[in-house]
């Protein structure tokens, strides 16, 4: 027999006849590497904010096992390193996600880092190439049609916004709970006597002002970038994948992985697009019931 089909039944390991000469990161049991793989010139990810409950670790270790690239851009909050100094969490689908990353590297996959306000202790290694992986503040990237983007994790713009960040994660699923919460409250505060207060009305003020919070941030990310002759800036930290052009600048944002399970993806004519994984993949259902924790991902920071 010389075609083996590639279904996990059928295939078995061949015999190592020499030791290998290059380590390797564990093999991942769950993740299909025969899988069809889904091909890109580039892959941009970020705020995957590894070391919290939170994080999808499940469904980026599927994602990076079927898609790959020329290029890894890892744009910032990868490792969530105010959580680590509180209390460690991590699981064995989050080592799964580093061996993946590490299988990249190996073989022959550029990956770039740039660090997040919540991996700034990476900002010390910057200019350095830690693991086959280099780190850098913050870089150029140039598509295919030979268009010219910054890449950014972009916290160094929360001074100028003038919203709190955390509002941007008060998101429908809270106001939804709020909502039921909100009738208990009212009986709880008569019966103590107090006046009628609203909560869900509060939280909606609040909602608005994270929807504002948005577009202000995109806003002020596009305007910072005009200056420096790009055609575009990338960037994360917000949680919120998006292209748009404001201005003469194109914005794009790879969103996150705590959340929405979103990459940002460039195909070999330049084409940029958002990949939403947590709604294409098969994984999804197994991992819901594992590796996902909603009710505490809405209270990571950004
Ligand atoms: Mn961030």
């Amino acid at each position: 027999m010389t075609e083996t089909a590639w279904s996990p039944n059928a295939y078995v390991r061949p015999p190592r006849a020499a030791p290998q000469r290059r380590r390797r990161p564990p093999a991942p049991s769950h993740t299909h590497h025969h899988a069809p793989q889904h091909r890109h010139r580039t892959i941009f990810i970020s705020d995957v904010h590894l070391g919290t409950r939170g994080c999808k670790a499940e469904l980026l270790a599927d994602f990076l096992a079927r898609n790959s690239c020329d290029t890894l851009y890892l744009v910032g909050d990868i490792v969530d390193g105010w959580q680590l100094r509180r209390r460690w969490y991590w699981t064995e689908a989050q080592t799964r996600v580093v061996g993946e990353i590490l299988r990249k590297v190996d073989e022959g996959v550029r990956v770039v880092y740039v660090p997040g306000n919540h991996d700034e202790f990476l900002r010390d290694y910057c200019g350095r190439s830690i693991a086959g992986i280099e780190v850098v503040r913050e870089t150029i990237h140039e598509t295919a049609d030979g268009r010219r983007l910054l890449v950014l994790h972009g916290d160094q713009f929360d001074g100028v916004i003038g919203y709190a960040k955390w509002l941007a994660h008060v998101g429908d699923r809270a106001y939804g709970a709020a909502l039921a919460l909100n009738d208990r409250l009212h009986v709880l505060r008569r019966s103590l006597g107090l006046p009628y207060w609203s909560l869900s009305a509060y939280l909606k003020r609040k909602v608005k002002n994270a929807v504002e919070y948005v577009s202000r941030f995109e806003e002020v990310v596009a305007r910072a970038a005009a200056p420096k002759g790009v055609d575009g800036v990338l960037c994360g930290h917000i949680h919120q994948a998006e292209i748009r052009r404001i201005g003469s600048i194109l914005y794009l944002n790879d969103g996150d992985w705590v959340e929405s399970c979103t990459a940002l993806v460039e195909d070999a004519r330049g084409h940029l697009e958002i990949l939403r994984w947590a709604s294409s993949s098969p994984a999804r259902d197994h991992a819901r019931t594992r590796d996902d924790a909603p009710q505490e991902a809405a209270l990571i920071p950004i």
